[in-house]
């Protein structure tokens, strides 16, 4: 019988919690009261993002392998690679256009990818301080980025330049935040939601250049054919390419939940060549985005019906890319155990 390794997994930790026996931390990222450089932190590639208020319970999220990996610094990219599996983080700091340092810093990350032989991305966040507020030339500083970050894409030919499931979301400080997964080897397909308009293809008025990132992605590892982890992007209140229920946060809600079980669904993926089905109760690892500390109840409830008792979720009081988003969902739905 063909045997593959646990492979790359995700898990919210307590800050210094170690990996299970056999596994090996390939990258961290702390969510806290403040913002953390990209760097090689403990022998760990490690980045700090600014999205809690307080650390009374601090969350880190986990990114382990099979096997020990090698860090270091590229540019002001900190990355760690472990032979199957790429993570890498970068931060950019404020100013007053973001345009040109997110097409320096993806330009970085494309070219890291390629030196080191990890061509599949498989996940991208982003956390932009101040997303909604105009920059220094009046331009929304979401747009300012999607602008940079569409640069960047249009300049690269092959798998780079196919956008994997991301999220770009506010956060409370350090200018933006990011960090990608990327695969050499494992089978690597970008799905689409049958109810939104593929973001890319986003009309003008949301920006002069449209987001790139797909709405999900589905990670096979080397050996396995079938559905593997899937990645679901940041969700939200969104049919066609609409914002719906402007206000009414349960509402936005239900419309977020219903998109991600979507992609997920059967029929989805079997649209995309993928024989497999999965539900909302098949999510770990969910972050959950809300734009208002008030909301914080009824969107735990929504989600505590929606997801699996035993789903990791986190909550984050942050800015979200549009103005009249009150909640955005992601997370991901692992292949089942072997
Ligand atoms: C949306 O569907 C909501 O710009 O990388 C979700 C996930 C959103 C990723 C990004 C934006 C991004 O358009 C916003």
């Amino acid at each position: 019988m063909a045997t593959y390794p646990n492979g790359l997994r995700g898990r919210l930790v307590r800050p210094h919690e170690e990996p299970p026996s056999g596994r090996h931390l390939l990258g961290r990222v702390a969510f806290l009261d403040h913002h953390r450089p990209p760097a090689v932190r403990d022998g760990v590639a490690d980045l700090g993002v600014h999205l809690a208020r307080d650390e009374s319970a601090p969350v880190t999220e986990v990114w382990e392998t099979d096997a020990p990996p090698t860090s270091g610094m590229y540019q002001d990219l900190v990355y760690a690679h472990d032979g199957e599996y790429l993570f890498c983080a970068g931060q950019i700091p404020e100013g007053g256009s973001y345009r040109e340092p997110v097409r320096e810093a993806y330009d970085a990350a494309f070219d890291l990818i390629s030196e080191l032989g990890y061509p599949h991305v498989i996940r991208i966040w982003h956390f932009i301080n101040d997303i909604n507020r105009a920059n220094a030339d009046g331009m929304e500083i979401y747009r300012d980025f999607c602008l940079g970050r569409a640069e960047a894409v249009d300049r690269r030919l092959g798998p780079a330049s196919e956008m994997p499931a991301a999220t770009g979301i506010g956060s409370l400080g350090g200018g933006i935040s990011w960090y990608l997964l990327a695969s050499r080897s494992g089978r690597v397909r970008h799905l689409e939601n049958p109810l939104q308009v593929p973001a890319p293809s986003y009309p003008h008025r949301y920006g002069p250049r449209p987001p790139k990132f797909a709405r999900a992605t589905s990670l096979s590892p080397p050996g396995l054919d079938g559905a593997g982890d899937i990645f679901v992007a940041g969700t939200a209140s969104i049919l066609g390419h609409e914002t719906v229920h402007e206000g009414d946060v349960a509402k936005q809600c239900d419309v977020t939940l219903a998109n991600m079980a979507k992609v997920l669904s059967r029929e989805n993926l079997l649209a995309h060549g993928i024989d497999d089905g999965r539900t909302l109760k098949d999510l770990r690892l969910v972050k959950v985005y809300l734009r208002r500390e008030e909301d914080l109840e009824a969107v735990r409830s929504a989600c505590a019906e929606a997801f699996s008792d035993t789903a990791e979720i986190v909550y984050f009081t942050v800015d979200i890319c549009r103005s009249d988003l009150l909640v955005e969902i992601e997370g991901i739905a692992p292949r089942p155990p072997a």
